[in-house]
């Protein structure tokens, strides 16, 4: 469904690096639509849950001071596929496996500095997405391009 949404963050040195405009611009040029934006320094309690299923890896801690060290642009798009299309344009999480083109594999190579996190499921995408966002925060809109973005 062209509804789908997925929540995509570029992390803080994604932030530092000056990549924001470069990161969104992939996900506009490929024809999503933006229906949320913010910056936002998470606590560890966001980011506890946010990243709940990796609480008691080892590397959790790193991570996590990581993921506070500065803003985070929270984002959400909108589009057909954009969950499995949104983890393409990132890359592979660890920066070394990441393919040329995707983000993390033109612009990362550490796996603790891999510039972005993306919504790995459609569920996972509506758990994020109401973390980090509240509903108001999220925009409907007409995009005007539609029709010729989609047959
Ligand atoms: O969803 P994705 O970000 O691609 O990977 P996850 O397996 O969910 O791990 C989340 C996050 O944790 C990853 O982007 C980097 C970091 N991480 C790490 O620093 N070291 C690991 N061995 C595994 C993951
Ligand atoms: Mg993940």
């Amino acid at each position: 469904s062209q509804n789908e949404r997925t929540f995509i963050a570029v992390k803080p040195d994604g932030v530092q690096r000056g990549l924001v405009s470069k990161i969104l611009g992939r996900f506009e040029d490929r024809g999503f639509k933006l229906v949320g934006i913010k910056l936002v320094t998470p606590t560890e309690n966001l980011l506890k849950e946010h990243y709940a299923e990796h609480v008691n890896k080892s590397f959790f801690p790193k991570m996590l001071s990581y993921m506070m060290s500065g803003p985070i642009l929270a984002t959400v798009w909108e589009g057909k596929d954009v969950v499995r299309q949104g983890r393409a344009i990132l890359g592979a999480t660890n920066p070394l496996n990441s393919a040329p083109g995707t983000i993390r594999g033109d612009f990362a190579i550490d796996m603790g500095r891999n510039v972005c996190h993306g919504s790995d499921s459609v569920e996972s995408a509506n758990h994020e997405i109401s973390l980090w966002f509240k509903p108001e925060e999220l925009n409907d809109w007409k995009l005007n391009q539609q029709a010729w973005i989609y047959e």
